[in-house]
């Protein structure tokens, strides 16, 4: 089953919205496979981020994404890359639809609550760079066959 790499940035975690975004994951039907609340290195930052080195908001995104605790997490269902994209809803808040998680609980681009991988290739990566192989569980759980 696809797994993928979400993490609520410090704005979420700070505004007590680590609850709300599990929720709607759990309500979805997708799978948690891993997860844990951690502060993120400068090091971590610029290399998740690497892609956007040359940008000029690059300084004030490593900036922020290390400036306070951040809940990563693994999770796991068919077409999950995809869909959660779709519920985070678009990079700026502004532009995010309604009943997005960027539309719902955002306001502007530079704290914009979430993450999420945006292909196979940037799940894979970032997963292995947030979690060991030990981090990651492997489950059946009692629903699926409700779901699938
Ligand atoms: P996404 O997080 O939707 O994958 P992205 O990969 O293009 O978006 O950018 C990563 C983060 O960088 C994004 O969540 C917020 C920040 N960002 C993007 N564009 C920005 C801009 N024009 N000004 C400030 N921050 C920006
Ligand atoms: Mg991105």
């Amino acid at each position: 089953m696809e797994k993928t790499f979400l993490m609520v940035k410090p704005d979420g975690v700070q505004r007590n919205l680590i609850g709300e975004i599990v929720k709607r994951f759990e309500a979805k039907g997708f799978k948690l496979a891993g997860a844990k609340l951690m502060v993120i290195s400068d090091e971590l930052a610029q290399n998740h981020y690497g892609e956007h080195k040359e940008r000029p908001f690059f300084g004030e995104l490593v900036d922020f994404i290390t400036s306070g605790p951040v809940f990563a997490m693994v999770w796991e269902g068919q077409n999950v890359i995809q869909t959660a994209r779709d519920m985070m809803g678009k990079t700026n808040p502004q532009e995010a639809a309604s009943g997005t998680i960027r539309g719902d609980f955002g306001m502007t681009v530079g704290k914009n609550v979430i993450h999420g991988s945006d292909s196979p290739e940037s799940a894979e990566r970032e997963i292995g760079l947030f979690f060991g192989e030990d981090e990651i569980v492997s489950y059946t759980k009692q629903d699926s066959a409700w779901i699938y």
